[in-house]
């Protein structure tokens, strides 16, 4: 039996780059999203390209009814899951503290820091039966540094990387592996979804460098999980080459 990967956000962006990244290399992938159309054109193009097992599972990390659900019905052979990838997540607008949308602050919290916990919570005790796992999860940039209309989305994240490290000694005794990935700037839908589907202003935030792509993610990712049992690579912070932190990067109009 291939190794199992399941990946939560996988319609789009880093989640469908590290679908396609493991398949190539053999894995049987789990793809999960809200939208059930790009989920089932993946799980096609998957198996037709890698000819790899794939499960596709519609939920919405946000429900932890969803989520105890699809977890508690996995097929046996499903299981035994080698990697959570905790990738599901969003910024929802991006204004001042004194005038923010309190709405989008649920969102994102409830998608970052809940739905991630609701995940680990109900993979974690499928690892612990194995006596092995890794549960990778994807933080930013943003949750090592702040920035000016980033209050929320950068606690939310500064959140993932606390709540990894706390569930690094919980599993320890388990050989449950927990790492972090922290991206910096990078072209996947993430923009278009911050600013609710304004193109200009999503563009805008790539305009004049070379951000990241989905693909490097994935890179970074793979590497994580494809390390010896005795090797955990705690975290990977990866940024452009354009972009120094979170508030000062290199535009210069060449792409
Ligand atoms: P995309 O918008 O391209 O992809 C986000 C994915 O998350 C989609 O597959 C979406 O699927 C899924 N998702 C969102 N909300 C939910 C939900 N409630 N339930 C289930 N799935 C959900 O963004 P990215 O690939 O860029 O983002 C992936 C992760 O990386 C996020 O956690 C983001 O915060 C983080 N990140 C992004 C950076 C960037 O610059 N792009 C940098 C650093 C971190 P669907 O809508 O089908 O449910
Ligand atoms: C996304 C990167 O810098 O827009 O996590 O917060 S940033």
């Amino acid at each position: 039996m291939n190794n199992i990967i399941l990946i939560t956000g996988a319609t789009a962006g880093f989640g469908e780059a590290v679908a396609h990244k493991f398949a190539q290399n053999k894995w049987n992938i789990i793809i999960t999203g809200r939208r059930q159309e790009r989920l089932v054109a993946l799980e096609h193009l998957l198996k037709e390209n890698y000819k790899v097992e794939v499960l596709s599972l519609g939920f919405d990390v946000r429900a932890i009814d969803q989520v105890q659900s699809a977890i508690a019905g996995l097929p046996e052979k499903w299981r035994k899951i080698d990697v959570l990838l905790n990738n599901a997540g969003l910024a929802a607008g991006r204004g001042p503290i004194q005038e923010g949308e309190t709405d989008d602050w649920e969102l994102m919290i409830d998608t970052n820091v809940k739905g991630l916990l609701y995940m680990m919570r109900a993979v974690s005790p499928l690892m612990i039966a194995n006596q092995k796992g890794h549960i990778i999860n994807v933080a930013s940039l943003a949750g090592w540094e702040t920035y000016g209309g980033g209050n929320v989305y950068c606690g939310t994240k500064h959140a993932v990387r606390a709540i990894s490290r706390a569930a690094r000694v919980d599993l320890l005794p388990h050989q449950v592996k927990v790492s972090v990935v922290s991206p910096g700037a990078a072209e996947t839908e993430f923009s278009l979804v911050r600013f609710k589907g304004d193109e200009q202003k999503a563009a805008a935030v790539y305009e004049g460098y070379q951000p990241l792509k989905a693909e490097d993610i994935a890179e970074s990712i793979y590497f994580m999980a494809t390390q010896p049992p005795h090797v955990n690579i705690e975290e990977i912070l990866i940024l452009p080459t354009a972009q120094a932190n979170a508030t000062v990067t290199h535009k210069n109009n060449t792409k």
